[in-house]
């Protein structure tokens, strides 16, 4: 079998990738000052990629920051503004303090090239549209040019995006230049698989596959205890954490993303506060409120002195999305401290 190995959620591709690359890694690698484990030439493929999240204590995904980036990028942004609030560590890379150059890939992606007046992620859409079982539908993101630059701070990670409308779905092909499997990859997995669910949306497509490739494949050695633990958290578990994630819905388009980033903008310079009651008559899906309710949590972490963020707006969280926050900032623990 040739094809690349298949996962429901990135969970399992995630705890796959981490093993392999701690236990029979190809190479030791010491590029730009990081010594790390390396495979090349890596892939893995999703069934369900809107099962985007791993539910792993040890690993404290962020699903705050995960959601700003994949609006970040539907937004076609490239501001430290925004994302440096939910990222600080995102600031180092930008070499004017404003922008960042090469990973702001809704940038490129939502924006016309130079010279243009349609974006390439449209073009790809009308050509889904009109040209059948098309193989053209790539999204290129890394430019020639970034070679060019000496000691580039910010090249970008993503090579292409590349979109493929069969069956009555959308699948999605990711070549990715290299990624940092601990981090990199669950945050690059979740907002191209967000893009690719965005672009079916409007196509009126199913999701389809989510197919995910990688030149060099690597866990930096600063994190090798870090993927001890979340390996031996997965190993004594009895059983994993799995919580299904809902569909986008269908009517999801610019101006839901519009609307989505008013309040986000809002909540990021504390120019508003939310209860849960508040945010459920907002007019937009549940779905979308789920964000929101995200950005009032990290609002009150990031804005208010309170020990604990409240209560009403947690327990109107996804069960998954509640988890998550649980185990990543004490201020969302429970009380009982179990979740
Ligand atoms: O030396 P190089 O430019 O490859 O270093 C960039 C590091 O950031 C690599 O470890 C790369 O895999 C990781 N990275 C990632 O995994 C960076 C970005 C931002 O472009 C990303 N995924 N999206």
């Amino acid at each position: 079998m040739l094809k690349a190995p298949t996962f429901r959620s990135i969970e399992g591709a995630y705890l796959a990738l981490l093993d392999q690359a701690s236990n029979s890694p190809e190479h030791h690698i010491s590029a730009r000052g990081n010594d790390a484990n390396e495979m090349i030439g890596v892939s893995f493929r999703l069934i369900d990629p809107r099962q985007r999240l791993p539910y792993l204590a040890a690993r404290k995904a962020n699903p705050v920051f995960q959601f700003a980036e994949a609006l970040w990028y539907l937004a076609g942004r490239r501001d430290l503004e925004m994302i440096g609030y939910y990222a600080p560590s995102m600031r180092s890379s930008s070499p004017d303090g404003v922008n960042l150059f090469g990973s702001s890939y809704g940038y490129r992606l939502f924006n016309p090239a130079e010279g243009d007046t349609v974006s390439p992620f449209d073009r790809a859409l009308e050509l889904l549209r009109t040209e059948k079982d098309s193989k053209r539908a790539y999204l290129p993101v890394f430019a020639a040019s970034e070679l060019a630059v000496a000691d580039n701070p910010d090249m970008a990670c993503l090579a292409g995006l590349h979109l493929f409308a069969r069956g009555g779905r959308l699948h999605m092909v990711c070549h990715m230049r290299a990624n940092d499997l601990v981090y990199g990859l669950l945050s690059d997995v979740f907002s191209f698989t967000m893009i690719q669910e965005y672009a079916a949306v409007q196509l009126g497509l199913e999701l389809g596959s989510y197919t995910h490739t990688i030149g060099s494949a690597h866990v930096n050695d600063r994190n090798a205890k870090r993927v001890r633990s979340v390996l031996a958290e997965a190993d004594a578990r009895p059983h994993p954490q799995h919580f299904d994630f809902p569909p986008m819905p269908k009517d999801t388009g610019p101006a839901t993303l519009a609307t989505v980033l008013v309040h986000e903008d809002a909540l990021r310079t504390n120019k508003v506060r939310y209860s849960a009651e508040e945010i459920a008559a907002i007019g937009v899906d549940a779905y979308w409120q789920q964000v929101i309710l995200l950005f009032e949590v990290y609002r009150q972490i990031q804005h208010d002195q309170d020990d604990a963020v409240s209560r009403d707006v947690l327990d109107a969280l996804h069960p998954g999305l509640r988890w998550l926050v649980g185990h990543k900032w004490a201020a969302c623990a429970t009380s009982e401290g179990t979740l």
